[in-house]
This record gives structure tokens, sequence and C-alpha cells, in this order.
């Protein structure tokens, strides 16, 4: 039988507490704390540097698309502590270096591979039979070492929940640890749950700019456009302003908020877009913390604020609204998210140019027009709606900079792939290893990078495993 949430959240912190959590105290010297680039790398170090500030440990942060082949090299002489989050449970062997020169603390949630090296401290829910694919993030297990460290320190239970968002786990509810951080959020306070239109913003954001800034699902004729915004709303007698404020979706009437939610999915319908409205209803999570009007105050939204960044190679930005900086900070994030939504509009744009389904397996070849950090946000908006019936898994394939001739890509699995079983981890790392390359990732969510050469091989291979 499975144990209650609250019994395996208890699990990790216990875990966290006898190794990870007893390595910091007796750290010395500063710390490098590395982290992936997305909203949950982003969220977890933002929780690992909340925890390095609150126990006066000095730190330098930096944020990378993928594990370092020798994580050793970014030890300069006078650091005492690596920790790498979000990353370094499935490279366990190339840690044994860093071990050697520095304590070593991994947090991750990703299938471990291989014997943790002597001198790594890591906390990894797989270890303890918790599934870290679905019901827990790394920030999750950041937070779970937060806990363990500071038991009546701060609760920065909302980082936990954004990289979870960020890693897709929410799609239908939270379960497992997530579940019982949600309950601690819920507790004290931090964060409120509601069945909302999910909009960007969330529902106390500006509606008029709620709907031309929502991109995930792209609403045709809205999204991207101002005028097009207005008129939606007009066309159901939706006045823009209530009083001598913007109206929020909190202000609309259950009828007038069926009417919008009916004429979206019928819009998206137009444009040949399977859309149900389960994918544009759902949990919304208010963070209470927040002021209404700000779009951090919606963790949705929140989340895709942080991948923005890391995308647009300002992770930077997102570390400092992680630790609760606004003001310049949010101004800059506001700026980067306009720049991501306008390259990304640019590329959906042409999607229909650049893709073709074989077998069940939606290809979309960005070569030469999207940069290689936005493929997983394109393979999440096309998997969300594929353009027919039968299209269980999305690859969206980009070229690497900084590896010329090799190409990465972005699986995703669209919801009927999620039910027939696949498991696009699983086929990311077994494509990988078979072509040269490198990957995995979680059943719904994954990637690879594999020699351009090899490309024809892969799509044949993604095409075969989903032939049933
Ligand atoms: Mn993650």
């Amino acid at each position: 039988m499975q144990a209650e949430p609250s019994e395996r959240f208890r699990l990790l912190v216990e875990r966290a507490a006898s190794g990870p959590a007893s390595a910091l105290r007796e750290v010395s010297g500063p710390a490098r704390l590395l982290s992936h680039i997305d909203a949950d790398g982003i969220s977890s170090a933002s929780v690992l540097a909340w925890l390095l500030l609150e126990l006066r440990i000095p730190f330098h942060a930096s944020f990378v698309k993928r594990f370092p082949e020798d994580p050793a090299k970014e030890l300069g002489e006078s650091y005492g502590l690596l920790i790498v989050s979000d990353m370094g449970s499935g490279y366990r062997e190339r840690l044994s270096g860093a071990a050697s020169r520095a304590r070593v603390i991994v947090v991750d949630h990703h299938e471990p591979v291989g014997e943790t090296p002597e001198g790594v401290e890591e906390l990894n829910p797989h270890d303890l039979g918790i599934d870290g694919g679905q019901e827990v993030s790394a920030a999750g297990v950041a937070y779970a070492l937060f806990r363990a460290t500071l038991p009546d320190g701060p609760r920065p239970a909302h980082l936990a929940l954004l990289g979870a968002i960020g890693d897709v786990q929410s799609r239908n509810g939270f379960s497992g640890v997530n579940e019982e951080i949600l309950r601690q959020a819920t507790e004290m306070g931090l964060v409120e749950a509601h069945t909302e239109l999910r909009l960007f913003g969330g529902p106390e954001y500006p509606l008029l700019l709620a709907l031309e800034r929502t991109v995930d699902p792209p609403i045709p004729g809205v999204s991207g456009s101002s005028s097009g915004a207005l008129e939606i709303l007009e066309s159901l007698d939706i006045p823009p302003k209530t009083g001598d404020r913007m109206t929020t979706l909190s202000d609309l009437t259950e009828e007038q908020r069926r009417a919008l939610l009916s004429e979206i999915v019928k819009r998206l319908a137009a444009w040949g877009q399977r859309a149900s409205p389960d994918q544009l209803l759902g949990t919304v999570y208010t963070l209470l913390t927040e002021p209404p009007g700000s779009p951090l105050r919606d963790l949705g939204t929140f989340a895709t604020v942080l991948n923005a960044c890391g995308r647009m190679g300002r992770a930077d930005v997102g570390l400092a609204l992680g630790l609760g900086r606004r003001g310049r900070a949010l101004e800059a994030a506001n700026r980067v998210l306009s720049e991501y939504r306008r390259e990304l509009a640019q590329f959906l744009d042409v999607l229909s140019e650049v893709q073709r389904v074989e077998g069940g397996v939606l290809f979309v070849d960005g070569r030469g027009r999207l940069r290689d950090t936005l493929t997983s946000p394109v393979a999440s908006i096309a998997a969300r709606s594929p353009p027919e019936e039968g299209v269980l898994l999305v690859a969206v394939a980009a070229e690497e900079p900084e590896n010329p001739g090799r190409v990465k890509l972005s699986l995703r699995l669209t919801q009927e792939g999620g039910e027939s079983g696949l498991d696009a981890g699983e086929l990311a790392s077994r494509a990988a290893a078979e072509l040269g390359g490198e990957g995995g990732g979680h059943s719904a969510a994954a990637g690879l990078s594999i020699p351009a050469s090899e490309l024809q091989r892969l799509l044949a291979l993604l095409a075969e495993s989903t032939r049933r």
C-alpha cells in the first residue's frame, strides 16, 4: 500500500536530515551552486540559495543547459561545497572528481544511474521509492532539505510548487509529496487553490491583458493581439473595465465565464486545434503574498516567467525573483518575457510549414529557425493541441550552438500518448544510447542530443515505438 503524502514527505526530510543537512552545517568556504536553466532548476536553486543565505554561506550560482562532463572544473581553489540541483543523479560517476576536492550535495529527482560516489551526499526521491517524475520536483526535494536543515526557519513552499508546475507535475492535480507541500502552503496561508480558466496572470490579472498574453494554448487571433483580445470581450458583452479598473476573471459571472470558455474552445477548433474545456479549465494556485495584479500572484504564470528567464539566458533574473526581489528584478523579468513571447510567436507562426506526422510522432524541425532552449516550450505547446488524432509523441529539433554537428530534441507525450502508456524518458535514453547521443527525462517530458547525421534513424525509431 502507498504511504500517505505526509508520510512520504517525512521520509524525504528524514533522509535529508541524516546526510546532506549535516554536511551543510560542516561546510567551510564558499559554495558553488549549479542548476538547470528551466523553471524547476531556477526554483530549486532559489530554495538552495535561500538556505545558503540563512546559513551565511557565501555562494556563486550558475545555470547550465545540461550537466557538465566534469563538474570538478567548476570548483576553484576556495570552494568548500558543490551543490548540484535538478541534475546529477543521472551522471553519478561524473561527481567523483569533485567529491575528492570539496563536499558535494546532489538535490535531484531524475531517475538515478549507477552508484553514488564516496563523499557525495545525494537526496533523490527514487532512492526512497518515491516517484520523482510525478510526485516531487527538484524544488520540492530542495524544500525538504531546507526543512530538514532549518526546521524552525522560513518555509518557501511556493518555490517547491513552482518547480512542480514547471515540470508538469500538476496536470491532474498534485499527488504524493507535492500534495503534502500544497497542504503546508495552504495551511500557512501562502497559497490558495481555485478552479478557474487558465489564463496568463491568473484570476486577478486584467482580463484584457490575460487574453493577449496567454500563449499556452495560443488563442488564434487573440494571443499577442490587443485588438483581438478587446474584440473577443466585446463579442461576449464583457466590458474591459469594471468601474475605474480593468475587469478580471474573478469579476465575471458564472455565465460570462462559461461563455468566454466556450468562445475560446470554438476559436481553437476553428483553427484545427483539438482542445477540450479541460485543458483550459483547471486548478490555479494564487500566491497570497503577491499583490493582486502582479503576474507572479498566479503560480502558473510565475513558472512561465521563470521558464522564460532561463530559456532567454537570464536565469539570474529568475533567481532574484525566487529570492523575493521585486522592483527592478520584476521589470527585467517583464522585458525578458516579452522578448521570449515574441520569439516563440514568430516560430509558432511558421509551425505548420516545419511540422510533419510520421507514425504516431509529430516531428517539428526547428533547425535554423529555433533557439535550442525553445524546443521545450514549443514541444509542450504542440503536444497540447496535436494537428490530428493518433499523435502520441511530439519531437522538436534545433541545432546546438555550442556543439556544431549535433541536434537537440525535446520530446513530449500528448494526452493520447500519456494514456497509451508510452514513456518519453525511457525512449529518449534508449534512442540516445543507440545513436551515440545523450538523453533522458520523465515519462511525459524528455530530451536528447544526437549527431545530426542520426536524425532520420531517430525519427524511424520513435515512429516504430509509437506503433501498437
Ligand atoms: Mn526538474
